[in-house]
């Protein structure tokens, strides 16, 4: 490996949703002295850096996405002396923390949507947020057409002090995460100072919320066409105005003075051009590219997501980042048909994801070959539930806790059975132990594809060639280092092209690749 590329380049980062992980106070919620003991788990699966999702001050209202101080640690997650601890144990096995940074909006409990509040219309204090007067006779109606990405309208009305009814405030996500008018010079200076109390603790980076968020265009025109819960695209004036770039020229100032130190934005963008401005030498370091996640497990497909990353990254020469899911989007295993069949398809899946140049995401669990779960109406807590008229369900099905031991719920997540989301009885096949003390299991499988793609020089080089393959097969190579991926998605067996074969998601079926499954070979 070239030691000249930053640590980040080709990186395996695993992504910890805290409150899923481990529980070490036995309140049914997992918390960062949880994810402190059980970093054996994380070493021996051989990932470089974790990212944290939020767990700074918060009411929860978006499990940590309303964030009320950024500068301190929610109690539910142990407090500061407990992230502490996190860092320095992650540090001294040689992992990397990165967390989750929240600038678009901040929470409704923060001390400056308090004061917008209580300061009245007309205040500059209204000015940190988005405050204005609705439309209609008496201001009854919301100021502009915008959503929620949760689904309902985009605006609350607030009681005003004398205690009428009087302006409305934006949300693009709950009414519990106003806004923040990044127009106010102040909100960069306290971001520039939450950055930099992370970085003076150790941190190694930060994930970017909504990275395509923060600026607004003026007027905040109406937005033409209706808008999907949970989806946005390109000309939606909600996300993705120019101006946002120049927030990113101050971020990634501050980050240089960290030269080590990664930034990895959560880009929902599609157009390509307009994705790598993100890119740019002075903006994020890393952009999430989200394709590879949003397909079925089809050749076509996946060809035509692998080069559209490629093509993205390449507009501004920066590194691919590549994931198959995370929080919100759910699990792959679901996506690609459940069951026995979900599951090698996502092995074989998290092989083509591990043979291509840039940084890869694991979402915790994944390595365990984790589905969705179906869960009853009364325990659902994403907000999307509600806000969206039950019908959409949100994303609680790919947040349920971690199963490690044992042969009932809550599996040694937690000494409470009472987790903050029910776990399925039929995990007790898929826990930690169950899967360490199999050699063929899906853990054993990614400790053993990770270990390979970081230790074998096949694997280096940053660009892929496509070989010939047969119908529904894909194989590329490593320009550089030679390695070379086939992935079956056909209904029969195929010949693996010569060479020495050096891992597979499923046995060979008389020397030849199976349906629904990958190898490399060198
Ligand atoms: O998500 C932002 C976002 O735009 C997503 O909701 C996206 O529209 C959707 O996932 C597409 O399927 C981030 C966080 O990842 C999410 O968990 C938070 O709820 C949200 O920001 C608000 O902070």
């Amino acid at each position: 490996m070239n030691s000249s590329k930053p640590w980040w380049s080709s990186a395996v980062f695993y992504q910890v949703y805290p409150r899923s992980f481990a529980d070490s106070n036995g309140d049914g919620v997992g918390d960062l002295d949880g994810l402190t003991a059980r970093l054996d788990h994380l070493e021996r699966l051989g990932v470089d850096a974790i990212w944290l999702n939020p767990v700074t001050v918060s009411p929860m209202a978006d499990h940590g996405y309303d964030v009320a101080d950024p500068r301190d640690i929610d109690p539910l997650f142990g407090g500061m002396a407990a992230f502490e601890r996190l860092v320095a144990a992650a540090h001294e096995r040689g992992i990397k923390i990165t967390m989750d940074v929240v600038p678009n909006h901040s929470s409704s409990a923060h001390p400056w949507f308090q004061a917008a509040l209580a300061a009245g219309p007309g205040a500059e204090a209204r000015d940190r947020y988005f405050f204005r007067d609705g439309r209609g006779a008496h201001g009854e109606l919301p100021p502009n057409n915008w959503k929620s990405v949760f689904g309902g309208p985009a605006w609350t009305r607030v009681v005003e002090p004398d205690g009428n009814p009087g302006q409305w405030y934006l949300h693009l996500f709950d009414a519990e995460q106003p806004d923040l008018n990044w127009e106010q010079p102040d909100i960069f200076d306290d971001f520039e100072k939450t950055l930099r109390f992370w970085l003076e603790r150790g941190v190694d980076g930060f994930r970017i919320d909504v990275a395509h968020g923060m600026a607004k265009p003026p007027g905040l025109p109406d937005a033409r066409g209706d808008s999907r819960v949970l989806h946005h695209n390109d000309d939606d004036p909600r996300f993705n105005h120019p101006s946002v770039h120049e927030i990113h020229r101050g971020i990634r100032s501050v980050v240089d003075d960290y030269p080590e130190a990664v930034t990895v934005g959560e880009v929902w963008v599609t157009d390509n051009m307009r994705w790598a401005e993100y890119l740019r030498p002075d903006e994020l370091h890393l952009g999430f590219n989200f394709r590879l996640a949003q397909i079925d497990f089809d050749a076509a497909e996946i060809h035509d997501a692998i080069e559209n990353s490629l093509a993205a990254t390449a507009i501004e020469n920066a590194t691919p980042t590549w994931t198959l899911s995370n929080h919100d989007v759910g699990r792959e295993v679901t996506r690609y048909g459940g069951g026995e069949i979900g599951l090698r398809r996502a092995r074989a899946m998290a092989m083509v994801m591990l043979a291509l140049p840039g940084a890869v995401f694991v979402y915790n669990g994944e390595e365990l070959g984790l589905p969705d779960v179906e869960l009853p109406d009364e325990v659902l807590q994403d907000p999307t539930w509600e806000r969206s008229g039950h019908t959409e369900r949100g994303r609680d099905k790919c947040r349920v806790p971690i199963p490690w031991s044992g042969n009932a719920p809550p599996f040694g997540f937690s000494a409470s059975p009472d987790t903050w989301l029910p776990m399925p009885q039929d995990w007790a096949a898929l826990t930690v132990e169950r899967q360490l003390a199999d050699p063929q299991s899906t853990f054993a499988f990614f400790q053993h594809v990770i270990k390979v793609r970081k230790e074998r020089t096949e694997f280096d080089g940053e660009e892929i060639d496509w070989l010939d393959a047969p119908r529904h097969a894909l194989i590329f190579r490593r320009r550089g280092g030679g390695a070379v991926c086939v992935v079956n998605a056909g209904r029969r067996p195929i010949p693996l092209p010569p060479g020495e074969l050096i891992a597979a998601s499923a046995p060979l079926v008389d020397g030849k690749l199976a349906p629904d499954s990958a190898a490399w070979l060198a």
